[in-house]
């Protein structure tokens, strides 16, 4: 398993109130605001099902583009809620509850990763990827766009998230959203893609604790979600520029992580795709 560190994978870093970050603004090109003129940055989330491999290719890609930013998702921040009181400790494991009694606590889950994956998407570039030659480059493991239109979604339908917290869900993120508008806005979609008996296979290998209880209908669902959203088109979504935004799939049915090959293969189309935003 890849080590976020060792692979120089950037954490995510929640803002406190006394963070103090640069104004910052988008024009529709994906240009930002920095203060010393005006400099491109590029944002892409990585996509696909549980344990397709996002993680595994979110590595690979650090390690062959040193100078973007990659961004994991937040799974230990999930299994250790914070207290929040001086000398923080861990409270509970959220991804567990999440799994353990859906009905219960998958509102509360959908909240707090939306939220915390749209402190990540609000973060600036660190200044020195805005020397880069082309631009800045951001990529985020999952959105708050799969968030809701992925898992939220699901969430509803499978009778997890009732109508009434379906709609309250809906309206904050449609609110946060218009409100940050470029700030939040994907230039492009990577999506890892695979038939979800691989996930359920990979999901296995892994191993992970909260999610024993995931069976193959969970990762069937979340599939035809992802096929919906990203390849058939045919979810409903609310916000122009996502609709807009390309979409690189790749296939992750094959054994990447093992194959030098495919590797090489994924990162040049990948930055091909970053250069034709
Ligand atoms: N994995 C694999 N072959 C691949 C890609 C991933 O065996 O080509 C394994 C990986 O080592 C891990 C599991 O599949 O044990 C899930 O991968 P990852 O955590 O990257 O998936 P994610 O949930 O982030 O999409
Ligand atoms: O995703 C990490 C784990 O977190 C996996 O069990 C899916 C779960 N996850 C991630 N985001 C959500 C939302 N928004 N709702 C419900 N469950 C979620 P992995 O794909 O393994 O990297
Ligand atoms: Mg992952």
């Amino acid at each position: 398993r890849c080590g976020w560190k060792s692979m120089n994978i950037q954490k995510a870093v929640p803002l406190s109130c006394s963070t103090v970050r640069r104004p910052q603004g988008r024009c529709a090109s994906g240009t930002a605001a920095t203060g010393r003129g005006e400099a491109r940055v590029k944002r892409v989330s990585i996509e696909g099902n549980i344990a397709v491999g996002k993680s595994t290719f979110a590595c690979l890609l650090q390690s062959a583009c040193p100078d973007w930013e990659v961004v994991a998702e937040p799974v230990r921040k999930w299994q250790n809620i914070q207290s929040g009181a001086p000398g923080s400790c861990t409270v509970s494991n959220l991804l567990q509850m999440m799994y353990s009694d859906p009905q219960r606590w998958s509102y509360t889950f959908q909240s707090h990763s939306c939220m915390g994956r749209m402190k990540t998407q609000l973060q600036p570039p660190a200044p020195r990827l805005l020397q880069t030659p082309g631009g800045a480059v951001q990529v985020y493991e999952r959105s708050i766009y799969s968030d809701r239109y992925i898992f939220a979604l699901n969430s509803f339908e499978l009778g997890f998230l009732n109508s009434t917290e379906w709609a309250i869900y809906q309206e904050w993120h449609s609110l946060l959203v218009e409100e940050f508008d470029q700030r939040v806005a994907l230039e492009g979609i990577i999506y890892l893609r695979a038939p979800p008996q691989t996930c359920m296979e990979r999901l296995q290998i892994r191993a992970r604790p909260e999610e024993q209880a995931v069976q193959q209908d969970y990762l069937d669902n979340l599939h035809s979600q992802h096929e919906r959203w990203l390849v058939d088109k045919s979810t409903e979504v609310h916000f122009e520029a996502l609709r807009r935004a390309p979409v690189l799939q790749l296939d992750a049915s094959v054994e990447f992580k093992s194959d030098l090959q495919v590797q090489q293969d994924y990162i040049t189309k990948v930055k091909d795709f970053f250069s034709s935003l």
